[in-house]
């Protein structure tokens, strides 16, 4: 059983903008904006929309980065989620129901106050790489294994 969702962190000059996400699945956690795939919507429609929902922004060169598979134990569902960046956008962030925006230099990111696979694919992220992870949890705090390949 597969859910597919999306993810998009904006990058420019040295920062990231994330979310501090006020309600749902990941609730008091920093993230980048997204959620999950509605039916007969296309993954790049998805994360628009929800980029739109979330901070009232519009990304205009939208990068396919990584796909994640994240299960927990005891669950068969595997959470697909599917990684993108941006430099640019229109509008400017703005707080909704649903996430609080706000600018982390790329060496301040709150990775404590974040989900922990964060830390581990961030690096790549940052360096401009493609790549692949996936990582099995015990609980939301906790990883069990993983695994995390650069796609060239
Ligand atoms: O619609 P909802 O807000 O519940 O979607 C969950 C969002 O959280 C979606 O953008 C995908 C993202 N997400 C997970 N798991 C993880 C994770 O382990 N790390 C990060 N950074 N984001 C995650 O569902």
């Amino acid at each position: 059983m597969k859910k597919l969702l999306t993810l998009c962190i904006i990058h420019k000059d040295n920062k990231v903008l994330l979310g501090f996400k006020k309600r749902g699945f990941g609730e008091g956690r920093w993230n980048g904006f997204g959620g999950k795939v509605e039916q007969g919507e296309t993954i790049e429609d998805s994360i628009l929309r929800e980029i739109k929902e979330e901070a009232y922004i519009l990304p205009t060169d939208l990068r396919k980065r990584a796909i994640f598979e994240f299960t927990f134990e005891g669950n068969p569902e595997i959470l697909e989620v599917h990684f993108f960046s941006a430099s640019e956008f229109t509008g400017e962030p703005q707080e909704s129901e649903e996430m609080r925006p706000q600018w982390f230099m790329e060496d301040e990111v709150p990775f404590s106050d974040m989900w922990p696979d964060d830390i581990h694919w961030f690096p790549l992220f940052l360096e401009g790489k493609n790549f692949k992870g996936k990582f099995h949890f015990q609980d939301h705090n906790t990883i069990l294994h993983h695994t995390l390949d650069i796609l060239e």
